[in-house]
């Protein structure tokens, strides 16, 4: 279990007078106080059964993404083009099977089995980033992912380790270090491959043209269209919301791809001095929601990965417990 909680439970007030908040009431106001005053809420503390809900299905889905990303770039760990970069590539997948983990367990401190989330994943009931039902077709797609969408993905998750609930937001913490080397370490590939022969050079920028606009859709629908962020920023989950972090994403990425000397795929991305942000152009949401509706170019092959893991796995998940139950029979056995 990652997290390891420690706050004691809010000591409820005592109710004075006729108007005093009671039951429930008392708990969520006493909950209301901690979020205002910018205290966590840790696992044993009182919660709105709708925030913990909306912490399941968030923190599920993220703990699915991790472990759904690491699909893409697995695909070309046995041709990576040096050992230096298989070796740095399957580091990196590691961190994202790792990254899963951590988010499982912030979730199950939540109450939901880990078998339940996975199955919801498996299902199709539950969903991961709509990014990682894009193909790879070179290898210069592995250093856009690190580039493109690690830097996506810090953007969007160094706000989270401000979250509200302790568990996530630790999680982040550690998480957020982690991306940091991927996205440098995209960079630098890419960067390698800009300074070698024109064909390489333009294997890249085939790569940056493809993964532009999905990495600008990852941040999620505009806030207008955007169902939970309301509720969510109101309860301290998130904390930015989805197009200020798209915009902060493309502001960050246009002087990257100058150094680079690579062009990004949109005629209308231009610095706007009034605004002091780049205007850009307008996001393909049909696609975006077809993607996300489970009908883009690589998700049944994702779930058919994943489902076939999950059967092939089964044998390791029993042994596991076989031995956990054995070990504990020892140990009531030696202390009975
Ligand atoms: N893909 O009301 P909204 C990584 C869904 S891992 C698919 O704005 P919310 C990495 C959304 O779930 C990256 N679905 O929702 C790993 C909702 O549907 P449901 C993953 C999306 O939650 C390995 C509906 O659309 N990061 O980077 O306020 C290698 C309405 O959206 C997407 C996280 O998970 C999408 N892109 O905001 C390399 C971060 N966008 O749930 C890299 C944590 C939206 O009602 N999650 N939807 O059925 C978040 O920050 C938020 O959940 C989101 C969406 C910004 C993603």
């Amino acid at each position: 279990m990652y997290t390891q909680a420690l706050d004691l439970q809010t000591p409820v007030p005592a109710a004075t007078g006729s108007a005093a908040p009671v039951g429930q009431d008392l708990r969520e106001h006493a909950f209301n106080a901690r979020l205002a005053d910018g205290q966590k809420i840790e696992a044993q503390d009182w919660m709105p059964e709708a925030y913990r809900k909306t912490l399941v299905r968030q923190i599920s889905q993220h703990a699915h993404s991790e472990v759904v990303g690491m699909l893409p770039e697995g695909n070309w760990v046995t041709r990576a083009p040096s050992l230096k970069r298989k070796a740095i590539l399957l580091a990196k997948i590691q961190d994202e099977g790792g990254h899963g983990l951590y988010l499982y367990s912030a979730a199950e401190t939540l109450g939901t089995p880990r078998e339940a989330m996975q199955q919801a994943l498996l299902s199709g009931a539950s969903k991961y980033s709509s990014i990682f039902n894009y193909p790879t077709l070179t290898w210069a797609d592995v250093g856009v992912i690190g580039w493109l969408v690690d830097g996506a993905a810090i953007m969007n998750q160094i706000p989270l380790c401000r979250c509200s609930y302790g568990p996530y937001a630790r999680a982040m913490i550690r998480i957020c270090k982690e991306e940091s080397f991927h996205q440098r370490q995209g960079f630098d590939s890419l960067l390698a491959m800009m300074r070698g022969t024109a064909a390489q050079r333009d294997m890249v920028q085939d790569a940056v043209n493809r993964w532009w606009w999905p990495v600008v859709m990852m941040f999620g629908p505009s806030d207008g269209q955007s169902v939970h962020s309301a509720q969510t920023m109101n309860w301290g989950i998130k904390r930015i919301s989805n197009d200020e972090l798209r915009q902060k994403f493309i502001d960050a990425t246009v002087p990257q791809a100058q150094l680079l000397g690579v062009s990004l795929p949109d005629p209308d991305l231009k610095w706007n001095a009034s605004r002091g942000h780049h205007d850009f152009g307008a996001i393909d949401w049909d696609e975006f929601w077809r993607v996300v509706g489970g009908d883009g170019p690589c998700n049944r092959e994702r779930l058919h990965a994943r489902r076939t893991a999950h059967d092939k796995g089964a044998w390791v998940r029993e042994a596991a417990l076989a031995h956990a139950n054995k070990t504990r029979a020892r140990e009531l056995g030696r202390a009975a």
